[in-house]
């Protein structure tokens, strides 16, 4: 290509009149021709205007896309940017065609013809090194960035430096970790918070401890444990403070999530070279689903949201499997999403762990999660015999585990007051839970 980019200008005819009028429609079709297109998508504003027309724009990796709607006369205006050849503006076009049933008429225009300009060397330009990847290093977005973890309504989000240490789709998912500005780097995957620096001994401490506190107050010291999930490594640092332990297995659908955070989240990873660890890539739901009877005496299911494979980590047949792996008195736990952000998928855990548990054997918790979306998550505790992780655990226990914890094992949220603290919910929380 003799230019530096392609710009395809559309005339949209004889749209859907409704569509042009829905700005989570139009933003949601022009974020999804960009990304089927193969852009990166950087972020997107959109806005709608009373009473008619919406206006909004998808920036890229690779320039942006834009469009302004008159949905009285059934026309949209939309122009496609894109540079370099990694991208085809065409296939956004195609796209959007089809979402808008529009009729059409578009040119498309060189932008920034090679041969009427010169490359200049006085303005000192920073190359964008994306092209150079490398995921040792990573790379560098020169532009003020926002990631941002959201649904159709709600979001929650955080500002990067542009520094991408690592940036690699993998057979599941895009796994990408980030520099944040205020909680130091970030694992994301897709477009999801999974941990930072700064609050992920929040989610792991509180994923592995009250479990396993509960655990040994009526059974003894914590022998054997299966992860399922847990990439990052944030839930087996945890779990390796328990010296009793013979062994952990650990199963993680994702080598990329691994390896990732090996690289650039040492203390998140740093048990990764445990000798008791049994690491083991592959899917979480096959595994048990063949798993040995009465092998665990704990289960953590360190997921991700309910999309791509975590999905069946979500299912009654799942948690079957999981309480039939477990020893008598065995403990499974599970992060259970959002009663704010996922209100639907936590109640239906909970019930789906109860037909598998018993009604009385299920027990939810709440903690600070600051970087996930409301900042509300739960966790469900689910026991494998006829015992209460409140009344019968031992709280001096939990104290004398806590105080010995020191230097880099030291624990930063989790106490013997937190532990039943943990359990204590909202009126509205247990309202959805009983309804
Ligand atoms: N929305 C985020 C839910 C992610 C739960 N798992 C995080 C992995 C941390 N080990």
């Amino acid at each position: 290509m003799k230019a530096l980019g392609r710009h395809i200008l559309v005339e949209f005819l004889n749209c859907k009149a409704d569509v042009l009028n829905d700005v989570v429609q139009i933003e949601k079709a022009m974020v999804e021709a960009a990304q089927i297109a193969g852009a990166t998508v950087i972020n997107s504003t959109f806005h709608h205007f009373s009473p008619y027309g919406v206006s909004g724009v998808v920036v890229i990796q690779e320039s942006h896309l834009a469009i302004h709607t008159w949905p009285e006369y059934r026309y949209a205006a939309v122009d496609l940017f894109t540079c370099g050849d990694s991208v085809d503006p065409w296939v956004s076009f195609e796209f959007l065609k089809k979402a808008f049933d529009a009729s059409y008429s578009a040119l498309e225009m060189n932008r920034g013809s090679t041969h009427v300009m010169k490359k200049g060397s006085a303005l000192q330009v920073k190359p964008n090194d994306a092209e150079n990847y490398d995921p040792t290093k990573g790379y560098k977005i020169n532009r003020n960035v926002w990631f941002t973890d959201k649904d159709e309504n709600q979001a929650l989000s955080l500002r990067y430096t542009g520094d991408i240490l690592f940036d690699e789709r993998s057979e599941f998912q895009r796994v990408r970790i980030l520099e944040s500005y205020s909680y130091g780097k970030m694992l994301t995957i897709d477009d999801m918070v999974m941990c930072t620096e700064k609050d992920e001994s929040h989610y792991h401490e509180m994923i592995t401890h009250p479990a396993v506190q509960a655990f040994q107050s009526v059974q003894g010291p914590i022998k054997n444990a299966l992860v399922i999930g847990g990439g990052d490594g944030g839930t087996i640092r945890e779990l390796f403070k328990y010296k009793t332990l013979d062994k952990v297995t650990m199963v993680e659908i994702d080598e990329a999530v691994v390896r990732a955070c090996k690289l650039h989240l040492p203390t998140i990873s740093r048990e990764f070279s445990n000798p008791k660890l049994d690491l083991i890539i592959g899917d979480g739901i096959k595994f048990i689903m063949e798993a040995q009877k009465e092998a665990y005496d704990l289960i953590v299911v360190d997921g991700s949201d309910p999309a791509g494979p975590a999905k069946g980590l979500f299912t009654k047949e799942f948690y079957a499997n999981c309480m039939k792996a477990l020893k008598p008195n065995g403990v499974l736990i599970t992060q259970g999403e959002s009663p704010m952000f996922h209100a639907q998928t936590f109640v239906e855990l909970n019930g789906c762990l109860k037909s598998v548990f018993g009604q009385n054997n299920v027990h939810t918790m709440l903690f600070h999660a600051t970087t996930y979306p409301s900042g509300m998550w739960s966790l469900q505790l689910a026991i494998k015999g006829q015992y209460n992780p409140i009344q019968d655990v031992k709280k001096d226990q939990v104290q004398k585990f806590v105080a010995s914890l020191t230097g880099d094992n030291a624990l930063k949220y989790y106490n013997e007051d937190l532990h039943s603290a943990a359990f204590s919910l909202p009126t509205f929380v247990k309202q959805m839970l009983n309804s």
